[in-house]
């Protein structure tokens, strides 16, 4: 296969605390990773992402007083759905998936670190406004063309693939190389979302 230096392969939030067992665990979230591992053998450019939250994060239910994990709540920019605890910085349930292969990444990116804001997407915090300085990152090195992967299909992989293609990168999503936390309706949303933003879903 080709491997062409304008497509990178965007591995999203492949974490312990996503994966059966974690304390926001998406159901099989682990049964993608010997996929996503192939997947890497494909492309010559590779960004790993990582939910990176302050203990203290304002997303944490157990950080608002009588509020329940999977409630919503409204934040200075927006409906916010309050999470059990997950991704708290430097803890194992941070930590990538150990099956994950991680030597072959340009870059692991980090979001959710300012505790007053979450970050679904890689490209931009949950104001859709301030940046993580991916899409720089991307295009100084001449990606164009970007394959996403990884945890949740609803939440992360959604923002940032519609994020990715309102930017103008050519997006793609393997579906079969994601799995969705399903809350509500979200998994539906996510889908007619990214299609409407005109990015490609592979069965
Ligand atoms: C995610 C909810 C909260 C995700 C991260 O990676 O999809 N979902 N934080
Ligand atoms: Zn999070």
């Amino acid at each position: 296969m080709d491997i062409s230096t304008h497509d990178a392969l965007v591995v999203i939030d492949v974490q312990n605390d996503f994966c059966p067992g974690g304390a926001l665990a998406v159901s099989s979230g682990d049964a993608i990773i010997e996929k996503i591992n192939l997947m890497q053998q494909s492309f010559s450019r590779i960004v790993l992402t990582q939910d990176w939250h302050p203990a203290d994060h304002r997303s944490f239910a157990s950080n608002h007083p009588d509020a329940a994990p999977y409630s919503s709540i409204k934040m200075p920019y927006g409906d916010q759905i309050l999470w059990p605890d997950h991704c708290v910085q430097g803890t194992l349930g941070a930590a990538f998936h150990k099956e994950l292969e991680t030597n072959r990444a340009d870059i692991i990116l980090r979001k959710g670190n300012n505790r007053d804001i979450d970050s679904y997407s890689a490209f931009f915090e949950n104001d859709h406004h301030t940046s993580t300085g991916l899409e720089g990152y991307l295009r100084e090195r001449g990606v164009s063309s970007l394959t996403f992967v990884g945890l949740a299909t609803d939440f992360c992989v959604r923002y940032s693939a519609v994020d990715a293609a309102k930017l103008g990168f050519d997006v793609s999503v393997d579906l079969s190389a994601c799995r969705a936390i399903d809350l509500d309706g979200s998994l539906d949303q996510a889908m007619n979302d990214m299609r409407g933003h005109g990015v490609q879903l592979q069965a």
